[in-house]
């Protein structure tokens, strides 16, 4: 098994029930076990302002899948919440699922780059992930969490007060 982090976001219809919706399909994929999720949080859209705030939450799969394998699967989750490709570069939508890191591979794919491209100064990424991963955590390229954190500034997040969200996924260690 390997340790995966995926970052999820939303900010169309229902954002929290997409996450729901989201954690509890990640649940259920195979050779996989989701072992942790973040608080939630909302976040000032990055990217054209004119789109509502976010909801984005990280969590940790321990999974046998192979990396374009568990792409695939995301990919479908996304589709079967109804997400639409368009051609706006960070667009609003209705479920974006990311991998962020994946074990200690640094992946190099036309499909797929691992560690995920901007994640270091993303704050809705950062935040919920040091919520749930090792403090000492060192991503496949030897960047570190806690200097990434420590130059990224908690500004435009708000982290919400645990609610049903996380609380309906089943045999997750919650935060
Ligand atoms: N792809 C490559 N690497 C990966 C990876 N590590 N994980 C490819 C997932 N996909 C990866 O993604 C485009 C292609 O990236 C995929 O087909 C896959 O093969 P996409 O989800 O179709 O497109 P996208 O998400 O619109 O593009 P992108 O560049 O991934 O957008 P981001 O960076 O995800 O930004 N503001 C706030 N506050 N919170 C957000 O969550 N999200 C975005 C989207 C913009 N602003 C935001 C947020
Ligand atoms: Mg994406």
């Amino acid at each position: 098994m390997e340790r995966v982090y995926i970052g999820l976001g939303s900010n169309l219809a229902e954002p929290r029930q997409q996450l729901r919706g989201a954690l509890q399909a990640l649940a259920e994929l195979p050779q996989s076990s989701l072992a942790a999720v973040s608080s939630l949080y909302a976040s000032d859209p990055l990217g054209p302002a004119d789109q509502p705030r976010y909801i984005n939450a990280v969590a940790a799969l321990d999974t046998d899948l192979a990396p374009l394998k568990l792409l695939d699967a995301l990919q479908r989750i996304e589709l079967a919440q109804g997400r639409e490709r368009k051609a706006e570069r960070w667009g609003p939508r209705t479920l974006d699922l990311d991998i962020l890191l994946f074990g200690d591979r640094l992946i190099d794919e036309p499909r797929l780059k691992v560690p995920h491209y901007h994640m270091q100064a993303r704050a809705f990424v950062l935040y919920p992930l040091a919520e749930i991963a090792p403090g000492e955590l060192v991503f496949a390229d030897g960047r570190r969490l806690a200097d990434l954190l420590t130059a990224c500034p908690f500004s435009g997040l708000e982290r919400l007060s645990s609610d049903s969200v996380t609380a309906t996924v089943t045999n997750v260690t919650r935060r």
